[in-house]
């Protein structure tokens, strides 16, 4: 049977502290997403975008759900909430959420989504490890939280619009990791999830720390969603992004983890963050973005 995609669009950048990201939607749009599933030989819906709240009068510092600090919670609490619904009912409808971000805060919206009635992994490409939390992070951006968020790591515990109740930190893994705060480091190392580091990826090669991944995020899971940040791949790949971090993901690392992704049969939703037009080059960052999802939807040359 063929796969149908549903895009879902969350343009919100209340997680990073950077604007323009909220405008990443637009631009993953703009650069030829639907055509590009499409030649993947896979049916596409749009759903349009989620009506991200505007920033109302409210403490951007408010300290909710925590001693420390995250900014804009509450509007992400919002976000959060619908886009969980969304990804939920695509998952319902039997079509494969591909949701487009905003800033990597809409992660806790998609795996709350993804995991609401179901064992699910995931396969988390970053540069950073977004496992800080209000207390530990040195921004406050909760763009840097949601893997905490979702495994309701300290603040988090116990906070259900964040916390993804079908996702044990078990099934979690982090691939091409080059920059960590150093309390989150600490906290990742005391969590059962499974990190890989570039250096990782260096000494073994993507193929088999990808296919070590999908290993530990399908386990006895029904699926496994990817969150794939586009600051994951070097910036001289992907300019476009608000946190570049140098010695990422080469162009065909990139394709050949999401090739992976799409043969292992296992992908059961995906979102593509991090995408900023304001700081791309000429929108290659949102066509990377295209590419990729198509990848991991199971285009192949031939
Ligand atoms: N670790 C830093 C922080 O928590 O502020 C930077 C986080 C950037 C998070 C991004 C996009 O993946
Ligand atoms: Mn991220
Ligand atoms: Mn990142
Ligand atoms: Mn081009």
């Amino acid at each position: 049977m063929t796969r149908t995609a549903r895009i879902i669009g969350a343009p919100t950048d209340y997680g990073a502290n950077r604007r323009g990201v909220d405008m990443g939607p637009s631009a993953i749009r703009y650069a030829g997403l639907a055509a590009e599933l499409r030649s993947a030989g896979i049916d596409v819906e749009d759903a349009g975008d989620l009506a991200v709240p505007l920033a109302d009068e409210r403490d951007p510092d408010a300290v909710e759900p925590s001693e420390g600090t995250a900014k804009f919670v509450r509007e992400v609490e919002e976000v959060s909430t619908l886009l969980s619904d969304a990804v939920a009912t695509a998952l319902a409808d039997d079509v494969t959420p591909v949701v487009l971000g905003g800033d990597h805060s809409v992660a806790i919206g998609s795996v709350g989504g993804s995991a609401r009635d179901a064992d699910v992994g995931v396969v988390w490409f970053d540069a950073h490890g977004d496992f800080n939390t209000p207390t530990t992070s040195p921004s406050g951006n909760v763009h840097g939280m949601p893997l905490a968020a979702v495994l309701g790591v300290g603040d988090f515990e116990g906070v259900e619009w964040a916390n993804a109740r079908g996702l044990k930190p078990e099934n979690v893994a982090l691939v091409g990791l080059r920059d960590l705060d150093d309390t989150e480091r600490t906290v990742i190392r005391e969590s059962a999830v499974t990190a890989y580091t570039m250096s990782d990826v260096d000494e073994r090669g993507i193929t088999d720390v990808v296919d070590e991944a999908l290993t530990v995020a399908g386990d006895d899971t029904d699926g496994v969603h990817v969150s794939f940040d586009l600051d994951w791949l070097d910036p001289n790949e992907a300019p476009g992004v608000g946190t570049p971090v140098r010695g990422g993901a080469s162009y065909r690392e990139a394709h050949s983890a999401l090739e992976q992704v799409a043969t292992s049969g296992m992908l059961r939703s995906l979102e593509l963050v991090e995408v900023n037009p304001i700081l791309d080059q000429h929108n290659e960052t949102a066509e990377l973005a295209t590419e990729l999802a198509a990848s991991a939807l199971g285009k192949r040359i031939l």
